[in-house]
């Protein structure tokens, strides 16, 4: 450090708060600087910002501890019912930045750290994401966490700790494909989890279940393997609110350190094999988004999640000391896809086999108590597992099963008579070789009630997925609630100029806005003021500053912030279809290249953004990426146009890349093929800051839309009610692409011809579009193409865009999670706010 003074900084603040000379000193001083020369042992003369952060984590903690554990104790005497959100995805991303905003720390600790010679923006970065999810499913679980406790809500996360979170994505720099790399994110301490040691329960697998044979329908599950779950807590600050929710976390340990027979018998490496197995259960979050594999490890994880997290439900109700015919009058479950399903099935066991409770009074208990978030169509995602796993790794569940899919066709036939092709249909059991137990229809069946996620998947959900159970159970069973998303972290956070300016327009605290966000209507009434106009443009162009500084850091590009931000950011997928959006980045290079230098003046300039992980065994979705890389490579080096147009992939999407990306963009891409997205939540927050959105008439766009007016979204495509007849077409009749869309079949002789990279490498992706295209990017092309040059078109009118920005933005309300989560609250759960109130 050569001749920089240390320690950095004010050395008298640094020297009084060291020898205890502490009058004068602010409490969060003296506290980070505490932390410096206790919890980390270090001196500050070689503090660097990673140090910073750890001592302003650890003093931000007390302080939520404080208010977590007064939660905790508010709700044990309180006793209100509660309600558990299970999910084995949270994509939390960072903590300290969103604690500070929620506790109100912010201003105290940035004035404190730079007194102590750190900058707080530089110190946030260093931490490291929490990135226990895979996509969409994952982040609306974190934002439903942080509503929760904003609107004083008792309810729990319950999922699973696991040491290795989404691998990190790299780009290797010779090909331009996809490498994993593991994710160590607990290989520093983690100041955000308590370990419960003391919490723990003793998890079963296998072994054998003998029936009573009294009729009764009990049974003794005994024998197998135990392994121990051990809770670690994350505390989930309110925002505005001392209310602190928890998200318990459960960690997998082998019962004893070794299996001591084994190790007696002079079998070491058995001894160690099983302590291995043990811990193995929570090692690592699969990485598929959408596809399901049927691997024994990933039911392993679900049911020790579901058993962890119903052991210590039921330890806290009998707390209560109440009947337990009254659980449900105590206890909602929702249940995030069909993931914790086996939550149904561990309910009955537990009060069938141990609690003595007659089968049917149980079976009403469980069916008030659960209920059903559906969050796609796609058949892939739909879970069955094999009954002879499910026979071997939890015998008396596949007992009980088998007698709810019984009783529950018995009543089918009941109103059916004589329907042997719907009780097929409806069987949790399917047949085949082997047999599956139908995940879905289990969770339909268990649960009082089933939702979807925006209008129109909730539709679909009951016309394609479940039509049956529709018509068994009624219309009102099944029911929708559009997801939402947290303006905190989503706009109060990641676009601090933003919301300083919607705060001073609005005239309100942001406290009332970051709570209410209808308020957001509030600037339509500025919508024509040039200078409010002006200062909203501003606030984009500085994003879009920020965003091209860490472009140019990362990837060494310097991007124009002069041109148009251009972002499509979420898991590849062929469903999204980021393919048709490199094909028409494509198009635009290709049509720029065939003009004159004076003609291409006249065109608007783009910087086009992907970012997204592919699963590592997705391998038209890893081609995708390889494509989109390449190409840049290509574009961005081209004299001819690189001033026109930009193209960039962005590796190992993140939270907290997000946070930078979102409030950068002017139009960003949603483009599934109609009725294939459930929701979306990214289209959400692009909207609520300001950017606009190209999209198919699909899932939340079609609300987003609904809110601000089609005139400011940029629809195209087929709609949902086209895609399969198109798709019968493509089967029976196909048409040529060269017929359909010469366009697109220029394009795609562009990819062969070998320009970004030669030996056909691409080849079997563009068969995808050429052959079946089952994601209908033929039909969809030239529409594509004209939405976009609408977009080209709107945008050269800068006022008309900013004025579009602004409508958007202020129309965002209904998408705050704060609204979808009192949903739940009223129309499922029946939970209701209950205070901290300080004693
Ligand atoms: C992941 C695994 C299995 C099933 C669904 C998912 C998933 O992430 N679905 C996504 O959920 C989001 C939250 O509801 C929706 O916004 C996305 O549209 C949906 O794809």
């Amino acid at each position: 450090r050569g001749k920089e003074k240390w320690p950095r900084g004010d050395e008298k603040t640094w020297k009084d708060a060291m020898r205890g000379v502490h009058s004068e000193l602010p409490e969060v001083t003296k506290s980070i600087v505490n932390h410096v020369q206790t919890s980390l042992a270090r001196a500050p003369y070689n503090l660097d910002d990673l140090g910073a952060y750890q001592a302003a984590a650890l003093s931000v903690r007390d302080n939520l501890i404080v208010n977590w554990n007064s939660t905790q104790l508010h709700y044990t005497r309180k006793a209100p019912k509660r309600a558990y959100y299970l999910s084995l995805e949270f994509l939390m991303g960072r903590t300290l930045s969103n604690a500070l905003l929620n506790l109100g720390l912010q201003p105290t600790y940035s004035t404190s750290l730079s007194n102590l010679g750190f900058a707080l923006e530089d110190v946030l970065v260093q931490e490291r994401d929490a990135a226990l999810g895979n996509g969409g499913l994952g982040r609306l679980a974190a934002c439903y966490l942080d509503s929760s406790a904003t609107q004083e809500l008792p309810l729990w996360g319950y999922g699973l700790r696991y040491k290795y979170g989404i691998f990190q994505q790299l780009i290797n720099e010779h090909d331009g494909s996809q490498l994993e790399a593991p994710d160590p994110w607990l290989e520093h301490q983690n100041p955000w989890e308590l370990p419960r040691l003391d919490v723990t329960y003793e998890i079963r697998f296998y072994g054998s279940a003998d029936r009573w044979g009294d009729g009764s329908g009990r049974a003794v599950w005994s024998g197998g393997q135990e392994v121990l779950a051990v809770a670690y807590d994350v505390m989930i600050p309110g925002y505005g609110t001392k209310n602190t929710n928890n998200l318990r976390l459960w960690e997998s340990k082998p019962k004893r350190g070794f299996d001591l027979q084994s190790f007696n018998a002079g079998d070491y490496e058995r001894a160690v094999e099983t302590s291995n197995s043990a811990a193995a259960i929570t090692s690592v979050l699969y990485p598929n988004d959408h596809t399901v594999f049927g691997k024994e490890l990933r039911l392993k994880q679900q049911y020790f999640w579901t058993a962890a997290s119903l052991a210590d439900m039921m330890r806290r109700f009998k707390n209560l000391e109440k009947p337990i015919s009254e659980f449900a009058e105590y206890n909602a479950i929702q249940l995030n896809d069909t993931h914790p399903t086996m939550a149904i099935v561990e309910l009955m066991r537990i009060l069938v086999d141990e609690e003595e409770v007659p089968w049917d009074q149980a079976w009403t208990i469980v069916t008030n108590t659960f209920f059903f978030t559906n969050h796609t169509v796609l058949p892939e995602a739909l879970e069955k597992w094999p009954v002879p796993l499910m026979t071997h790794l939890l015998p008396r569940h596949m007992q009980l099963i088998f007698d709810i899919n019984m009783l529950f066709l018995q009543s089918v036939e009941k109103q059916f008579p004589g329907d042997r092709e719907r009780l097929a249909r409806m069987s949790l059991i399917e047949e085949g070789f082997p047999q599956s137990i139908r995940m879905a229809n289990l969770a339909v069946i268990g649960s009082k009630k089933v939702n979807g996620v925006a209008e129109l998947h909730s539709d679909l959900v009951k016309r394609n997925l479940f039509p049956d159970f529709v018509e068994f159970y009624g219309q009102s069973k099944f029911a929708n609630v559009t997801n939402g998303i947290t303006p905190r972290r989503w706009l109060d956070q990641c676009n601090p100029a933003l919301s300083e300016l919607i705060t001073t327009t609005l005239n309100l605290p942001r406290e009332v806005w970051l709570k209410d966000l209808f308020k957001l209507e509030g600037l339509l009434k500025h919508v024509d003021d040039a200078k409010f106009q002006q200062r909203w443009a501003a606030v984009k162009r500085q994003n879009k500053e920020r965003l091209s500084n860490f472009v140019e850091k990362t990837l060494g590009i310097t991007v124009d912030a002069d041109a148009m931000f251009d972002v499509q950011v979420k898991r590849l997928h062929e469903y999204k279809r980021q393919t048709l959006n490199i094909l028409g980045v494509i198009h635009r290079y290709t049509t720029l290249k065939s003009m004159t230098p004076a003609e291409r003046k006249k065109v608007v300039k783009k910087a086009v953004f992907f970012a997204g992980k592919a699963a590592p065994g997705y391998y038209i979705a890893k081609l995708t990426i390889r494509l989109i890389v390449n190409v840049a490579r290509v574009i961005n080096e081209d004299p001819d146009t690189k001033d026109y147009l930009t193209l960039f992939f962005l590796p190992d999407y993140s939270v907290s890349l997000a946070e930078l990306l979102i409030p950068a963009s002017d139009i960003s891409q949603h483009i599934s093929t109609a009725g294939t997205e459930a929701s979306g939540t990214s289209n959400m927050k692009f909207c609520l800051n300001g950017g606009l959105l190209v999209g198919t008439v699909d899932g939340a766009n079609i609300e987003i839309a609904e809110e601000v007016g089609e005139d400011n979204v940029f629809f195209f495509g087929h709609l949902t009610p086209d895609v399969e007849p198109l798709r019968y077409q493509h089967t029976y009749h196909p048409i040529p692409v060269e017929e359909k869309s010469p366009a697109l079949a220029a394009v795609l002789n562009t990819v062969s011809s070998g320009i970004f990279g030669a030996d056909g490498i691409y080849e079997p992706l563009l068969n995808t579009v050429r052959q079946g295209d089952f994601y209908i990017l033929t039909d969809d092309f030239d529409s594509y193409i004209k939405a976009l040059e609408m977009v080209d078109e709107a945008y050269a009118d800068r006022t008309e865009w900013i004025k579009k920005s602004i409508r958007t933005s202020a129309k965002m309300g209904k998408f705050s999670s704060d609204r979808a989560i009192q949903d739940y609250a009223q129309e499922y759960w029946n939970i209701e706010s209950t205070k901290l109130v300080e004693e």
